[in-house]
């Protein structure tokens, strides 16, 4: 069995980071190890939510786990608390990657032009570092225009995409693929390139007109547990997008809190068939 290591908070209320990264990739077939760098009452889109920060524990975490002689095939970083916490994932990547290791950034810091609350541009400037480690990243344009100090635009065309691509393959990741990219009227998906063959990845579906939070943790996590079985880049993303747009869809019929999460728990079932279709 492939086996994930996923760093992420702990928000223990409202759907996001670890509490839909280790159901969604232990359905997919995947064991998912966990190593949490905050434990948070309610993700940050709740008033007065409380932190405990981790940072402190990742070290002896992993320190003990290498005295186990642990092995990852991927290692996945999605929301990190603060800056010490991007120099320890550093530390983490050279600890436990290599070439067997598929290192998966999700530099989550910022949605719509703004950065999430705990976050400022130094912030910005370290995790754009910590892109440059990885063998693929999944910013979305709000992410991408920080970390490249691009203006920017809620409409865009090709070119302003491919500038972005551009930017973002300088730091240093191997493959760079885009989400929420909309290149038509009602569309919506990723659009990505690998920066060693040049060969682009993109991948357009229906967008479904609304928005919620968590959703890109779901895409991430999906896209990750499928690229660690085997499954082709361009399908792994398009399960992921796929995946994502049906469970915004589902939770429409349910629309009371857009900031709390989406229903997964009820797709579940379909991603595990959809990936049946590719063993
Ligand atoms: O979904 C990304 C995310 C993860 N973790 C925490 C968050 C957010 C986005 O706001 O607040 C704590």
């Amino acid at each position: 069995m492939k086996r994930i290591l996923t760093i992420q908070d702990i928000s223990c209320l409202g759907k996001c980071s670890i509490t839909i990264a280790l159901p969604i990739i232990s359905a997919m077939g995947v064991e998912t190890v966990i190593l949490p760098t905050a434990v948070l009452s309610t993700h940050t889109m709740f008033d007065n939510f409380t932190v405990k920060d981790l940072t402190d524990q990742l070290v002896p975490i992993t320190e003990h786990w290498k005295s186990q002689g642990v092995k990852f095939d991927a290692i996945y970083t999605g929301y990190l608390g603060s800056e010490e916490e991007i120099e320890i994932a550093k530390k983490i990547f050279e600890e436990f990657g290599g070439d067997d290791t598929l290192i998966f950034i999700d530099p989550v810091m910022a949605d719509n032009g703004k950065l999430y609350p705990a976050f400022d541009m130094k912030y910005a400037k370290l995790n754009a570092g910590l892109c440059g480690k990885a063998d693929i990243i999944v910013p979305n344009v709000t992410e991408a225009c920080f970390m490249t100090d691009t203006e920017y635009r809620e409409e865009y065309d090709e070119a302003y995409v491919l500038g972005l691509l551009d930017k973002l393959s300088k730091l240093g990741a191997k493959k760079v693929v885009l989400t929420g990219i909309s290149l038509a009227e009602g569309k919506t998906g990723v659009y990505g390139i690998d920066t060693v063959t040049g060969e682009k990845i993109i991948y357009q579906n229906d967008k479904v007109e609304a928005s919620y939070h968590g959703t890109g943790d779901i895409f991430a996590s999906v896209a990750v547990g499928a690229i660690v079985q085997g499954i082709p880049l361009n399908d792994a993303f398009k399960i992921a997008a796929d995946y994502t747009a049906e469970t915004i869809k589902v939770t429409i019929e349910n629309p009371k809190q857009p900031w709390y999460g989406v229903d997964f728990e009820t797709t579940i079932p379909k991603l595990v068939d959809t990936l049946k279709t590719y063993k």
